[in-house]
């Protein structure tokens, strides 16, 4: 059970009010709001035991280091990977992801195939055609239905011999459409492709297991589940990080450094060169115990029913038309009014303390795919309340009277 009252005492920004009106924070899919404890974490750790970590004898030091290795296996444990070292700790998942897809250049060859899928945002999207332009391998795109769901059929067609990587978020952040990625990975395995799974918008609501998914890359964000921006993981096999060069030459990365020949360090420490930010990798420890603490299955229950009042509540609004009609979403309801342009919804909402996004969402390829300029997304989490969607449902009836 969610007690909602409690929740929301723990994150302060939730108390305040934006331009005079009391905030209704529904952009949790751009990054959601920090509990005190996380922020507390941070404050900590630059008040009392600030140190480099891995390199020092001292007191402080190993005290950082200690806390940032802690982190590691908290994370280790919660996406439940075989071993720590296959945790790579890096800047989001954005970084993670370019990391694979850097690493990949030197795995792959004129004619390989890669397949992404159309409901990805842009990062997912960017770095493959980079890799496709230094290898010359060929992109191939699973096609999505009108209910913004991923045609299986045609993944299957596009599945062949050629197929070296599969990428496929878990969850679109534009839409909210959970994907089949069990049935993604299974597929690509037969055929001997490795799977990478953005985990982005599905790591706050659904709790992911590693080994049970056999995913052969899972990449995620800590400011998408309570934690600081900056900080994220990539997951991989251990068989595959061991396969990857490095991303980045740097400190910490090395076994032995001449000027002759430099040799690299092991997982997870390979790909981690320079000081990274330790106090956000402690923070996202905090971040992850406080939302287990809650409970996942607790969470995403709540978040269901969140989605169902908000989506019979907003379709009561004449012209509305919602984006991304699976029966397998989370709390994510993307919609345009009428023919008005989703800025001025967002605008004039703004100005009634009510914080969505609005826009292309960083996936214009479903925004073509609809042939629209953008949506309006109103993205719930487990602080949210009932009384908000009303709140939202009147400032959006105040907006329509005023534009139409
Ligand atoms: N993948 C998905 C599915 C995302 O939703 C995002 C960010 C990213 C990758 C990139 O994550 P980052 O932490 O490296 O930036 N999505 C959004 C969004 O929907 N609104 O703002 C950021």
């Amino acid at each position: 059970m969610i007690d909602i009252k409690k929740i929301r005492a723990d994150f302060p920004i939730l108390s305040q009010k934006i331009n005079g009106k009391q905030l209704v924070y529904l952009d949790n899919a751009a990054t959601n709001q920090k509990p005190q404890v996380v922020i507390d974490s941070i404050v900590n750790y630059y008040s009392t035991f600030n140190s480099n970590i891995h390199r020092g004898v001292h007191t402080l030091s190993q005290k950082a280091t200690n806390a940032y290795e802690e982190a590691r296996i908290k994370l280790q444990k919660h996406f439940n990977a075989k071993k720590s070292y296959e945790i790579i700790l890096t800047a989001g998942t954005t970084h993670s992801i370019n990391i694979v897809a850097t690493g990949f250049s030197s795995l792959l060859k004129k004619g390989d195939e890669i397949i992404v899928s159309a409901l990805e945002h842009h990062s997912n999207i960017v770095p493959w055609q980079m890799l496709c332009e230094r290898t010359g391998a060929i992109l191939k795109v699973i096609p999505m239905n009108l209910e913004g769901e991923l045609v299986m059929s045609e993944y299957d067609k596009l599945l062949s011999d050629k197929t070296k990587l599969v990428f496929v978020n878990h969850v679109s952040n534009a839409l909210g459409t959970i994907n089949p990625i069990k049935k993604i990975i299974d597929k690509a395995h037969n055929i001997g492709a490795a799977v990478l799974i953005d985990g982005a918008q599905s790591c706050p609501h659904i709790k992911p297991d590693l080994q049970e998914l056999d995913a052969d890359f899972y990449v995620a964000s800590a400011h998408k589940l309570c934690g600081p921006t900056g900080v994220g993981i990539l997951y991989g096999k251990a068989a595959w990080l061991n396969k990857l060069p490095p991303y980045q030459g740097g400190g910490e990365m090395i076994k032995k450094v001449t000027f002759e020949k430099t040799t690299y360090a092991d997982s997870p420490h390979k790909f981690e060169a320079g000081t990274p930010n330790i106090a956000g990798v402690i923070a996202f420890g905090v971040a992850i115990d406080y939302m287990n603490a809650i409970g996942f299955d607790n969470i995403a229950s709540y978040e269901d029913e969140l989605l169902q009042y908000a989506t019979k509540k907003l379709l009561q609004i004449e012209g509305l038309k919602i984006y991304g009609t699976s029966q397998h979403k989370t709390a994510v309801i993307s919609f345009n009014i009428n023919e008005i342009h989703p800025f001025d919804i967002g605008t004039i909402i703004d100005k009634l303390g009510i914080a969505v996004r609005t826009g292309h969402h960083c996936a214009q390829p479903i925004m073509d795919f609809y042939n629209i300029p953008g949506t309006i997304r109103a993205s719930f989490t487990f602080y949210n309340t009932f009384e908000e969607i009303d709140l939202l449902y009147n400032a959006l009836i105040k907006a329509k009277t005023m534009l139409c």
